[in-house]
């Protein structure tokens, strides 16, 4: 009736009211866009259910929060990786191999081949100087490439910089790489004239490359790093610490060490120097440890031995909890496990993962209590947080990280939920165990959050992105977002 009025003007359509609005509904419906179905409604209120999440903690912006982060640094060269090996003619050849780093052609292809199908993320050290430089060579020449700033250290502080932290991040730059960081950065490290390159092979969900189509869009990482593998800069990192007194100090980037041909003894001294300075950090300062694509089994278990026990908080992907767990299982690693794994699984390797971990420190000097992991996968977000320690925020913070997903792989600040999509489904069991509980994923209430033993655990969906912008960084750039809510 009310739509006959405004039509009709009051008279004569008034007696045709009822029959004119349904007309008026029909022609509203059909001008919608076609793909607004019960679905994108659906999306539409997780949406602004997890902004009203995020919205419930802030940063405080006057006593910004300090943040001290190593190691290292590089410049992202991001390119379509299929349209890279195509432009040096190199096609899919004989069966997908793993290597645990790549000496010519042949095995950067069989290595490919093994990670693109089911996109998995992968990063692997290029032992051979004159192959890399014709990929960089190479990509240079490929549309659309894109250079920046790059290392998970530098992802994370630039977004920690974003989310109102100062921050001090020790990395090896060239001046005309530290010019473009947040005036809330401080370097710390050598200047270098030639900073280290890696080569992001970027490839979307569906892309193809001879016989083989990726499962999910992802990234292939290849470089061959000089600076990076020896943490350059900690030293310097090491010395300004102490007066800089942060809040948090974070520890990414060690993967630069994966099966880097090391002389005999140098890796351990450099971990050793790291453990020294974890241990050195004051009690009042948190200390979070970023997971990354580890399979060099000799620096895993240093890591297992120097780095874990000083660390209240750790950050990984669904790739990486897999592999670190079989570890600490006396198992060897798991190069490749399922890249769309369900809660339930997720939620039970976290549990394991969580237990392992603070069992093996008891036999570790100066270790701190692990009170504090954050998974990322595509569908979801989850983190654990002891209770009674000094995290603040889980809920909004896994409802942040969670948004900043999509805000990344998208490259937009701002979500679009044309550009979005759900995988998770609309229930989930909270662990593999037979008769466990069921948790329906509530539109209005998306983050669903409870306690179990000593700690409690959120788990909020993720708005996939559908129009991929760069992969490469999410990791960082989730983890970073997660934290800065919970110092
Ligand atoms: C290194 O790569 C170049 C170029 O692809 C190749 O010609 C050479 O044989 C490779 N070296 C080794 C040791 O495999
Ligand atoms: C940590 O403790 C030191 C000395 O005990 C104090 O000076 C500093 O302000 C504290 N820092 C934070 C972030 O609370
Ligand atoms: C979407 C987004 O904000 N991604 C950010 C991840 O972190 C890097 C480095 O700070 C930013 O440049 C990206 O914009």
């Amino acid at each position: 009736m009310t739509m006959a009025v405004v039509f009709g003007g009051g008279f004569p359509l008034l007696k045709y009211g009822a029959p004119f609005s349904l007309v008026v509904v029909l022609v509203a419906y059909w001008l919608r866009p076609p793909v607004h179905g019960p679905l994108d409604v659906r999306l539409d209120n997780v949406l602004s259910s997890l902004l009203r999440a995020e919205r419930k903690a802030g940063v405080d912006h006057v006593a910004r929060p300090r943040v001290a982060i190593g190691f290292g640094g590089c410049v992202d060269i991001t390119v379509d990786g299929v349209m890279l090996l195509n432009k040096i003619g190199l096609q899919p050849s004989g069966q997908p191999v793993h290597h645990n780093y790549i000496e010519n052609a042949q095995q950067l292809v069989e290595s490919f081949a093994y990670f693109f199908p089911p996109g998995a993320a992968s990063e692997r050290y290029v032992l051979n100087d004159t192959l890399f430089s014709q990929l960089v060579e190479a990509s240079r020449e490929i549309p659309g490439n894109r250079w920046s700033v790059g290392g998970n250290a530098p992802v994370m502080a630039g977004r920690m910089a974003m989310e109102g932290c100062d921050v001090l991040l020790g990395a090896n730059f060239s001046p005309d790489l530290t010019d473009v960081l947040s005036q809330h950065i401080s370097v710390v490290g050598s200047v270098i004239d030639e900073p280290d390159i890696h080569l992001i092979l970027e490839y979307p969900s569906g892309a193809t490359w001879g016989q083989y189509t990726s499962k999910r869009a992802n990234r292939y990482i290849v470089h061959s790093d000089v600076h990076n593998p020896y943490l350059a800069s900690i030293q310097e990192f090491e010395e300004k610490l102490k007066d800089f007194q942060p809040d948090l100090l974070v520890i990414g980037g060690l993967q630069m060490m994966d099966n880097f041909p090391f002389k005999l003894g140098e890796r351990e001294v450099l971990l050793s120097h790291l453990a020294r300075l974890l241990s050195s950090a004051a009690p009042n300062t948190s200390v979070h440890f970023e997971m990354a694509s580890f399979v060099d089994e000799g620096l895993l278990g240093e890591l297992l031995k120097r780095v874990l026990p000083h660390a209240d908080s750790l950050g990984m992907n669904e790739q990486e909890l897999p592999n670190l767990l079989s570890l600490l299982r006396g198992e060897s690693v798991t190069v490749l496990s399922d890249p769309n794994p369900r809660v339930a699984t997720v939620l039970d390797q976290m549990r394991e993962l969580y237990r392992l971990v603070n069992e093996h420190r008891h036999m570790i000097p100066s270790s701190r209590q692990l009170t504090r992991l954050h998974v990322h996968t595509l569908a979801f977000q989850a983190i654990i947080v002891t209770r009674g320690s000094s995290w603040k925020n889980i809920m909004s913070a896994t409802a942040k990280a969670s948004l900043t997903a999509n805000r990344h792989v998208c490259g937009s600040p701002e979500i679009d939920p044309g550009k979005a999509k759900l995988i998770m489904d609309e229930s989930f069991s909270i662990s593999r165990q037979e008769g466990s509980q069921r948790i329906p994923l509530l539109e209005t209430r998306p983050v669903s959050c409870w306690e179990e033993d000593d700690y409690k655990i959120c788990v909020a969906p993720v708005l996939v992105c559908t129009d991929v912008y760069q992969t490469a960084g999410g990791g960082d750039n989730i983890s970073a977002a997660g934290l800065v809510l919970q110092i």
